[in-house]
Parts: structure tokens; sequence; C-alpha cells
């Protein structure tokens, strides 16, 4: 899952100087980013944003280094617990505040606690999260708490009917929640067909390159935002001519990291490229899809990929990444911000997040 392609290349390009005698070396080639991390103490991924209480709160993954060899399956993304950030404006001081959710509470927990999410309704604050099982396969759980940074308490078993990895919770205008899910290659989604594990299963995609791509999945969660209300379906993403992305479309199909946002009555569902490293867009007239493809909105960044959200906070549109500038390292990465902006078309401006300045 997580080859480290733009890593290498940025690696490379950083310090192919140092390996110069004196005499030889150019003038040194310097990486600039768009955005800092927004904190070094820890390392933190996959951010999940919300305003809460006219306050935002970031949900990341809480990477961590296990010392486990990397592989395509994601093995050495082990993280054990979730903090939760938060920050009254942009460019503002960050508040760790600490522990929210501890592997070890969660009474279902085999591996790896990865992208979560959060979301509001009736009094208590919701915390989603991917989390491998005892038998290695991932679920979705969820833990409430009465404020926005916990502490959360899980519930004793994953949420029934739940698969694969990167849930994000949507509530849409009239209150009605949708939870966007899936994730392939480690992720397993490659794995689930016609509603079962298949452990045999390709360790990647479908590998079937004509036939129409795997898509993320989309399910309305019922009032009390801790189970489905009725059918998963396909987050369906559709080209120009109304026809589902094929497998072998690497640049434009849903690889994992899904988030939804309303903008001027229409539903943006966003996503990584995985492997080929982009954010992308497609554009629906419901939450439950079809989406048309529309291009992609952020460049691959600093790292082997990235995970956003995106959040509207006091009349601007700001989205939340990662990339591994503090490390340098696939598995270690540090949450960032930058603004987005909608073109008067609808579309979305296109982010660099770092360059090499000569
Ligand atoms: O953090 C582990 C995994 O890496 C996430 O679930 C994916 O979205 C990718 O960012």
């Amino acid at each position: 899952m997580f080859k480290f392609k733009l890593q290498f290349l940025f690696l490379a390009a950083a310090s192919i100087f140092s390996y110069l005698p004196a005499s030889a070396q150019q003038p040194a080639k310097k990486i600039k980013y768009l955005s800092q991390p927004l904190i070094s103490a820890i390392y933190t991924a996959d951010p999940s944003a919300h305003v809460f209480n006219g306050k935002i709160y970031i949900y990341p993954s809480h990477d961590i280094d296990a010392g486990i060899p990397e592989n395509d399956m994601g093995d050495h993304f082990a993280m054990r617990d979730y903090h939760i950030l938060s920050l009254d404006r942009i460019g503002g001081p960050v508040t760790d505040h600490g522990v929210a959710l501890d592997i070890k509470n969660i009474p279902w927990a085999g591996r790896q606690l990865w992208a979560p999410d959060a979301a509001y309704k009736n009094g208590t604050y919701f915390l989603y999260f991917p989390l491998k099982n005892k038998q290695d396969i991932f679920q979705i759980g969820v833990a409430t708490a009465k404020t926005p940074a916990g502490p959360f308490k899980a519930q004793p078993q994953p949420i029934p009917g739940s698969f694969s990895i990167d849930p994000a919770v949507f509530v849409d205008d009239d209150g009605s929640a949708y939870m966007y899910f899936g994730g392939i290659w480690g992720g397993q989604l490659q794995r689930w067909k016609d509603g079962k594990y298949d452990a045999n299963g390709s360790k990647t995609d479908l590998q079937q390159d004509d036939a129409p791509s795997i898509n993320c999945k989309v399910v309305k969660l019922k009032n009390n935002m801790l189970e489905f209300s009725g059918k998963v379906s396909d987050a369906l993403i559709v080209d120009s001519a109304g026809h589902p992305l094929p497998g072998k479309d690497h640049d434009r199909r849903f690889f994992e990291g899904s988030w939804m946002h309303k903008y001027n009555g229409k539903y943006y569902f966003t996503y990584s490229t995985g492997d080929t490293h982009y954010l992308a867009y497609a554009i629906g007239k419901s939450p439950l899809g079809p989406f048309t493809y529309a291009g992609h909105f952020m460049q691959p960044v600093q790292g082997w990929t990235t995970h956003h959200s995106i959040v509207k906070f006091k009349g601007k549109w700001y989205i939340f990444y990662h990339d591994t500038e503090l490390s340098g390292k696939t598995h270690l990465r540090n949450v960032k911000v930058t603004e987005l902006h909608h073109n008067p078309d609808g579309t979305i401006r296109m982010i660099n997040t770092f360059w090499v300045e000569k």
C-alpha cells in the first residue's frame, strides 16, 4: 500500500548534494512548504476537522514508530491511540488534549487504529474509528463522549455490518447523517465481495483493468448515530459520459480517504487516488451519489500519499491534510492546514503543497 516513490524523490533531491565533495556542490536546493506542521510533539496524520462550539477540533491518527517493516498492506501503520487537537483560529496555538481513546480500552481490538472521524448529535460526540478485529479484519467502531475532546468510551462491538477503513461522517442540513467508508489495498475493501470477507481475495485491487473500479461505500446512519440504517451502497463515481471509472484508471479512481462537503447545494465527494498520490473530487446532486468526476485538486504531497478533510470556518473553507515534513518517513506524518478555494464555476482551485527552490 504505502510505497514511497515521491518521498524517495524528495529525499534524493534534498540529500544528493551532501554526498558531493564541497568543491563540487551546487548551491543547496531548498524544499519550501505551503504550510507548517500544526504540532511537532507527536506525529499525527489523517486529520478530520470539525467546528464544534466555535472552535476547530481535529481528529487525527496518532502515528508511532512500532518498528514494523513497511509493506503494501500498511502493517507499519500500527497506531494504538488517538489524541484530539483543537484551535480557536487558523494560525493560532494548537492544543493537544491528550489520549482520547486507547486501543487497550476497545474490547474487540486486534491492531491498527487508523484514520478516524467525529460527529455530534443531541448532546453526544461520536468518534468513528477503523480497527482490525482479533481476526485481522478491519471494521469500524464508534465511541461516545459528552465533550468534543473526550475521553471517549468505545461501544463493546464494532458497528454491525461495517468493514474496511476511513469512516467519514457527513451530517446534511436536514440532520440526516451518512457515513462514507472504505479503502483498497491495506484497507481490504477489495476483499469484500457480495458482503462477505474473502481472506484469499486480492491484496491490492480487483486486478481487472477494464471492469469498473471499486467504489467507496456510503450508508445512512440511524438517529442514534451508532448503527447503519439500511443497506450499504456504492458512492459511484462516473465520468462525464456517465460511465463508471475503470479499474485501470489509477489517476482518477477511488483509493481511500473520502470526505464530503456541501457547497452551493451540491455534494462534493473528495478522496485520495492512493498509488497515484492525488486528491480528487466528484460532484453529485445527492449525498448518496452518483458523483461526476471533476478533477484533481491537490498535487502529491511529500510522503506516500495524503488524507484530508474540508471544513468551513468563519466564512472561509480550509483543507486539513498531512505530509512527512518533520520525519521524512512514510509512517511518521504531521498534519497541516491551508485555505481551499472554490472557483466561480464550482471547480476547486489546485493546491501544491511543496516545491524545490533554486
Ligand atoms: O493512517 C493509516 C491509513 O493511511 C489511513 O487509514 C489511510 O487513509 C492512509 O492515510
